[in-house]
């Protein structure tokens, strides 16, 4: 479909997922997946020839369902003629024609199979099925349960995300029925994701059990790394504060992250595969390690 390499694609991660990691996933053989969550327009066709002049290879653009600019994201991406949209945090169907009519394959993140069929009576090329052991915004199902389930319900092809760092989780969703997989912590932790390398380090140090979810009081689940804030907000909820005092605090915990590395009042997104992640290394050898792993493991003809 897109003439890449290795089915991997890169997460549609605000603020990480930018020119510089988005063309080193390209020109490494995988899908870079540009994210425009949290840009002004402009921004995002300035990030779009910045890939451009980096690589030569297809790539794609993420639209945040819930930013106010989406609908211009999606104008930009329409016009610039990339690859690929991935949408998140919503229901991409208002979307799905005028990027289809720009030869734009569309797959709409879903966390659970009623939507995945919904997208793809819409329309959609392909399903991203996260499950809930990714970092960010998030749904109920764990990747293990929700990947065979949406392989099932749908005809179009699934890559699978939420959990997945190596070439065992590679094999894994495989052997679910997904055509590919798509990473974003183990891509934060490269060397080529323009984050603070604070935040890099707190990726590489966590544990198995060291996230903690938050918002789903307010009907936002978000998945990051346990400090102060998360738990200070994760105590709000359980005193019953009001949504007011939660957004005070969680506002802007991205941005502190990202480029402050502020580990204390900072919003460290991450999946609970951050356990498995022991280095910051080059996009390139995650990716050689892990499809080698995975052809090790599969042991047939996967043609890549
Ligand atoms: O979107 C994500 N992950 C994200 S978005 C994000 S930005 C953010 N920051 C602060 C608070 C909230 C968000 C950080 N991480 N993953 C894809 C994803 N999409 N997960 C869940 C969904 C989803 C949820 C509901 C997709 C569709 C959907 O549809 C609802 C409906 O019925 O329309």
């Amino acid at each position: 479909m897109f003439g890449i390499r290795y089915p991997v694609f890169l997460g549609g991660m605000a603020h990480v997922s930018r020119a510089p990691l988005v063309a080193a996933v390209s020109e490494a053989g995988g899908l870079g997946i540009l994210a425009s969550g949290g840009l002004r327009p402009e921004e995002l066709e300035r990030e779009i020839a910045e890939v451009r002049r980096r690589t030569n290879r297809p790539f794609g653009v993420n639209l945040m369902l819930m930013d106010p600019s989406a609908p211009d994201h999606a104008a930009v991406a329409a016009r610039a003629r990339v690859a690929a949209v991935t949408t998140g945090a919503g229901n991409p169907g208002k979307y799905m024609d005028p990027l289809k009519g720009a030869g734009i394959k569309v797959f709409p993140v879903i966390p659970a199979v009623a939507l995945a069929v919904r997208m793809e009576k819409l329309g959609a090329d392909g399903i991203i099925a996260e499950g809930m052991e990714a970092g960010g915004h998030i749904g109920t199902v764990t990747t293990m349960a929700l990947v065979p389930q949406v392989v099932d319900a749908v005809r179009i092809p699934v890559v699978a995300a939420g959990g997945i760092a190596d070439g065992r989780g590679m094999a894994a969703a495989l052997a679910l029925g997904a055509e590919g997989v798509q990473m974003g912590t183990r891509f934060l932790a490269s060397e080529e994701a323009p984050v603070h390398p604070s935040y890099k380090q707190a990726v590489v140090k966590a544990g198995d059990r060291d996230t903690i979810v938050t918002g789903q009081t307010l009907g936002r689940p978000v998945r990051c790394l346990l400090n102060k804030l998360t738990k200070t907000l994760a105590q709000y909820e359980q005193e019953g504060r009001s949504p007011d005092e939660f957004e005070a605090l969680a506002v802007g915990g991205l941005r502190r992250a990202v480029y402050d590395g502020d580990l204390d009042t900072g919003s460290l997104m991450a999946g609970q595969i951050a356990g498995l992640i022991r280095e910051v290394l080059p996009v390139r050898e995650i990716m050689e390690r892990m499809v080698a792993e995975c052809r090790t493991l599969l042991g047939r003809d996967l043609g890549f």
